[in-house]
């Protein structure tokens, strides 16, 4: 008759001595397995009295229930073990500086955008969003474009299918849509920038069918034009890094803004390089308006007690202006080429503090 309190001893032994899952699984076999000495063991139960058995099996079964307790406790732990040693030897310094790998870089339209939101940020103005995909309403009704102005002609904007109720949908051809979104959802005071994605049909080497602007918005009390000056000035001066910057305010006319105007700032192109703030020519760089009465009382303000003021510039241009990128379309050619040139380092986030364009 098998001793098997010393059976039991031997195995359990094994499994202790196990190093790996393999020799771990190699006791188990040799234990529980089909042919394993504990099967061996059970297998003997055919030939015993009813006596026997009865006194035997249950002895037989908790040594087998024991040893695959035993089994699953030591496998798990070899399991963790394992995972701890891994961790440790696949640990990562991220202090160590990077090997020079090839590494991706921010687009100059993301950078110049990042810019403009630092200096925008910097006077309180909040970062707006709305959708690409806009109504008929929010795109040119509700700015105070009257029905059949050349804007909504379909050479120069994108229609989409009509929603369910029939509504006429657009791609959205600028991004003031967002601000009569934005006076719709909450009372004045505002102060917004809208940096976006806008589109129209037009494809030519100075417009691409999609390009970017940036719209501001301020609606209060007593919101004016002096204030509308200042800050555009003070942008001038910040994103274009100089001390001084002279600007011309010249009458213009779009339909959401009265008066309306066009600002050219003082530059010198001789020399084939540009210079901001100096010389002897003039540049048009954004539009700019006190917001339309009819576009206050479109979104329910009193036009007698809010008054606001709003431009527009586009970002593209701005970016070449500022990082002497000659060819617009270059922007949207996903060329690794150009990006690896044009290109900014993802580390260097626009900043007054310490600079914009390091
Ligand atoms: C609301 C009220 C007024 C936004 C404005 C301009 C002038 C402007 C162009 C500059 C270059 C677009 O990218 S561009 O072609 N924009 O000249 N935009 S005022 O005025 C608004 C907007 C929204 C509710």
């Amino acid at each position: 008759m098998t001793d098997i309190k010393a059976l039991e001893q031997e195995i359990r032994t094994a499994i202790e001595a196990a190093t790996d899952e393999a020799s771990l699984d190699a006791v188990r076999v040799g234990a529980i397995g089909k042919k394993g000495s504990v099967s061996a063991l059970m297998k003997t139960l055919g030939k015993m009295s009813p006596e026997e058995r009865q006194q035997n099996g249950p002895l037989f079964n908790s040594l087998r229930d024991g040893i695959a307790t035993a089994v699953s406790a030591k496998k798990d732990a070899l399991h963790n073990a394992a995972l701890d040693a891994r961790l440790a030897s696949e640990k990562v310094d991220v202090t160590l500086p990077t090997r020079p790998l090839p590494q991706g870089s921010i687009h100059p339209i993301t950078q110049v955008t990042d810019e403009i939101i630092a200096i925008f940020a910097d006077m309180g103005f909040a970062v707006a969003e709305g959708p690409d995909i806009e109504t008929d309403f929010y795109n040119f009704t509700a700015l105070n474009f009257p029905e059949g102005h050349p804007a909504r002609e379909m050479h120069d904007t994108f229609y989409m299918t009509p929603d369910e109720e029939g509504a006429k949908k657009v791609l959205r051809t600028h991004t003031s849509p967002v601000q009569i979104r934005t006076m719709m959802a909450a009372e004045p005071p505002h102060r917004v920038i809208i940096p976006g994605r806008t589109y129209r049909c037009d494809s030519d080497q100075t417009h691409t069918p999609m390009f970017h602007q940036v719209e501001g918005l301020a609606v209060d009390k007593s919101t004016n034009m002096g204030e509308l000056k200042w800050v555009l000035e003070q942008f001038c001066k910040a994103f274009f890094e100089v001390e001084a910057v002279e600007m011309k305010f010249r009458p213009s006319y779009f339909p959401f803004t009265e008066p309306s105007m066009e600002v050219d700032i003082r530059c010198d192109h001789s020399g084939g390089e540009l210079k901001i703030g100096e010389g002897d020519d003039w540049m048009e760089i954004l539009g700019c308006g006190m917001v339309h009465p009819n576009v206050l009382r479109n979104v329910n303000l009193d036009p007698d007690i809010y008054q606001g003021w709003a431009f527009g510039m586009g970002i593209d241009r701005l970016a070449m202006l500022k990082y002497g990128i000659p060819d617009l379309r270059d922007f949207f050619a996903a060329d690794l080429r150009w990006l690896r040139h044009y290109g900014f380092s993802a580390l260097d986030m626009p900043n007054l503090a310490t600079g914009l364009s390091r």
